[in-house]
């Protein structure tokens, strides 16, 4: 598959080596406002242009490749009513348990452990070595950062953050746009749009 990728950072340069990884997908380039069209762009890959060009470049499907949770799920939202295909890009050296069941858009990067029972949305990253334990529900735009680990059973709320390194403890639930900042050891319950640090973590001041 020809593979649009969203972005032109950081992230978008990681999902490019995750198509690059896979059978079958081939990233055609990045789109962003950021590097001029028709530069090339990070990875020997050509820059297509902004968001109004996607509709003219003949491709069979696109990654938001952006790490910000909420630019993010706009993109994705934006791209799903225009009838895009969304593709997850998952990386070979990711392991996913057989019955995992995932949504579209999803990024899983390398080394990233997902375990059985677990439900994930769509637009959601997995990145580089998190590990998501058994039975977690993860809703749609949420970002598992680098590192970070979810135990058994952990409900994940629509676009939340779970910061580089952070732990969240078997069943604990983080609300809708939550954040756990990087380190965090998430003990208890994370209401909706607060954000914990620390060990234990608390909310931030
Ligand atoms: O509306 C948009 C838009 N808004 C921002 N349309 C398109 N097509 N692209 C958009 N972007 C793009 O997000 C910018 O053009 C830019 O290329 C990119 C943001 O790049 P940056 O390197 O700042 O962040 P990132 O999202 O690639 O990576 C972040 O998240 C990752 C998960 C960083 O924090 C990384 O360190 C992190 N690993």
């Amino acid at each position: 598959m020809k593979i649009l990728i969203i972005g032109g950072g950081g992230h978008a340069r990681v999902v490019a080596d995750i198509l690059r990884a896979m059978d079958g997908m081939e990233p055609l380039g990045f789109i962003t406002s950021d590097l001029d069209p028709g530069e090339v762009g990070p990875m020997g890959l050509p820059v297509l242009g902004s968001d109004a060009a996607v509709g003219s470049i003949p491709h069979d499907g696109l990654v938001v490749a952006v790490g910000d949770n909420r630019i993010r799920e706009r993109l994705f939202t934006d791209f799903a009513a225009q009838g895009e295909t969304l593709v997850n890009a998952i990386h070979p050296s990711a392991v996913i348990a057989p019955d995992v069941v995932m949504g579209r858009g999803c990024m899983v990067c390398a080394g990233a452990i997902v375990n059985t029972g677990t439900v994930i949305g769509d637009n959601v990253i997995l990145n580089t070595g998190s590990v998501t334990d058994h039975d977690c529900q993860i809703q749609d735009h949420v970002h598992v950062a680098p590192g970070a680990k979810l135990a058994g059973g952990v409900r994940i709320g629509s676009g939340v953050l779970v910061g580089l390194g952070a732990a969240v403890l078997p069943g604990v639930v983080m609300g809708d746009r939550a954040v756990a900042g990087a380190g965090a050891v998430v003990l208890g319950d994370v209401v909706p749009g607060l954000t914990v640090v620390g060990v234990p973590a608390r909310p931030k001041t």
